[in-house]
This record gives C-alpha cells, sequence and structure tokens, in this order.
C-alpha cells in the first residue's frame, strides 16, 4: 500500500481459489508472477465451492514472497496466513449489509487473527453484463458514464477515513472502467487507486494507469493465459 501511496503503478493478479484446476497451476502461475516481479496478488472470489480457499493461501505463501492481500468475496474468507484483508465496504451500493452489517461480524475475527486490515471503499462500475459481484451483492452497478458520481462516491469514500478505493467493473466485464471514470475519480482523491475487472490486454493495464490507477488487477484474463503476466507488468511500468 506504501509504495501504492508513492505513486509506483503495481500490477495484482487476482486468484480465485475456484478457479484453481491443479496445484501445479497455482505452482506455475506464482512462478510467472516472481519471474515478472508482479507487486501483489490477490485471493478472493464471489463463491469457493471447492473449500480450496485455506489451502490455495498457503500454496501461494510457499512459492512465493509477494505479498498476499485477501479480497474477500465474503466473510469466511479470512485466513491469518496472508499479509492483509482489503475490509471492503461497498460504497457504490446502498446495501447496509455490505457497508456495515458484514462487518461488525467479521471484526472480531480479524481482530483475533492479527492480519492488517485495510479499510477500503469497494465501487462496482457498470460493465457491461451482470456481473457475479453485482448479482452477488444485490446492489446496482455506477452507470458507466456517470463519472461526477464515481467522483464523489470516492471523495466521501476517503472522507470516511477509507484508506483505498477500489473500481470493480466485475470479473469478466466486457468494458473495463473507462479511462475518463478513472481520470475523474484519481483527480479527486489521495488515497491510492485500485481498478480490476475485464482487464484482458497489455494495452488496456497501460490504459488504466495513465488515467490513474496506482493498482491494476488482473484476473479471469491470466487465468485463462498466464503467458500475459509479463506483458502486463511490462506495461504498467
Ligand atoms: C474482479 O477486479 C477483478 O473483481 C478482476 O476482474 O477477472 O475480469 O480480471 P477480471
Amino acid at each position: 500500500m506504501e509504495t501504492a501511496a508513492a505513486g509506483r503503478k503495481q500490477l495484482a493478479v487476482l486468484i480465485d481459489p475456484d478457479s484453481v484446476s491443479s496445484e501445479q497451476m497455482l505452482t506455475d502461475t506464482c512462478e510467472a508472477c516472481n519471474i515478472s516481479g508482479v507487486d501483489l496478488i490477490l485471493v478472493g472470489g464471489s463463491l469457493i465451492t471447492n473449500g480450496f480457499f485455506d489451502k490455495c493461501i498457503s500454496l501461494i505463501k510457499k512459492h512465493t514472497t509477494i505479498p498476499v492481500i485477501i479480497f474477500p468475496g465474503n466473510i469466511m474468507q479470512v485466513n491469518p496466513d496472508a499479509d492483509a484483508i482489503l475490509f471492503l465496504s461497498l460504497i457504490s451500493g446502498r446495501n447496509p449489509d455490505l457497508l456495515i452489517g458484514k462487518h461488525v461480524l467479521a471484526a472480531p475475527v480479524l481482530k483475533k487473527s492479527g492480519i492488517e486490515v485495510i479499510p477500503t471503499g469497494y465501487i462496482i462500475v457498470d460493465g457491461g453484463r451482470i456481473t457475479s459481484v453485482s448479482y452477488m451483492s444485490n446492489t446496482t452497478p455506477m452507470p458507466a458514464d456517470k463519472h461526477a458520481i464515481a467522483a464523489t462516491t470516492a471523495m466521501a469514500g476517503e472522507m470516511l477515513g477509507l484508506r483505498c478505493i477500489y473500481m470493480d467493473a466485475g470479473s469478466g466485464a466486457i468494458q473495463p472502467v473507462s479511462a475518463e471514470m478513472i481520470q475523474a475519480v484519481k483527480k479527486q482523491i489521495s488515497v491510492p487507486l485500485f481498478i480490476g475487472g475485464g482487464i484482458r490486454t497489455p494495452e488496456q493495464a497501460r490504459a488504466a494507469c495513465q488515467a490513474g490507477a496506482d493498482v491494476v488487477v488482473v484476473g479471469n484474463a491470466i487465468e485463462k493465459n498466464p503467458s500475459l503476466i509479463p506483458s502486463l507488468k511490462a506495461a504498467i511500468q
């Protein structure tokens, strides 16, 4: 987080434990992240149906020293072996459970785990299709062309003391968050800005950084093609 705050662009690889088909695949992805100098590994998913969450984190920790940050899909996704957790408040939605309710339930578990908690303003942006996150959160994504709403939402999040803002078009989005929306938000906040959802190419990753993203998150595209990692990393530097 300090690095992002200091202005160096970072690539975060998102690993969804539910999509890991084998331990070898996970090991290979960690290797590719090590070689390319990936900055962060995020772990989480809307659903964990294979019981692989804890094992996934311990295997990643075994194969890399890259910081592992939990990007939780629900309050069961907590593991003390991770380096930190994004404590997400879904500030684009008006679902009280995801603004504070789940946090009350998770707080004592997090306190006991000793894991670093990163309060994060989470903004879901319309990415051209209904994504798992919009469906599962029971919230309406922010319209992709409402830049002022995005900017003021992020601003309010920062004023509430949130330490970073994560704008997400949702996993597998057709359209990533636009450069115009990223610029509008970046102009109004000083905390690190994560951008993810639907980023498939080095050009899209670079465009997000040039618009103001501090951390670019890529999941699906790397899952399908881990050999993309070096060019994504090169593109954002
Ligand atoms: C989703 O931002 C992440 O929450 C990453 O999305 O899987 O589309 O890269 P992708």
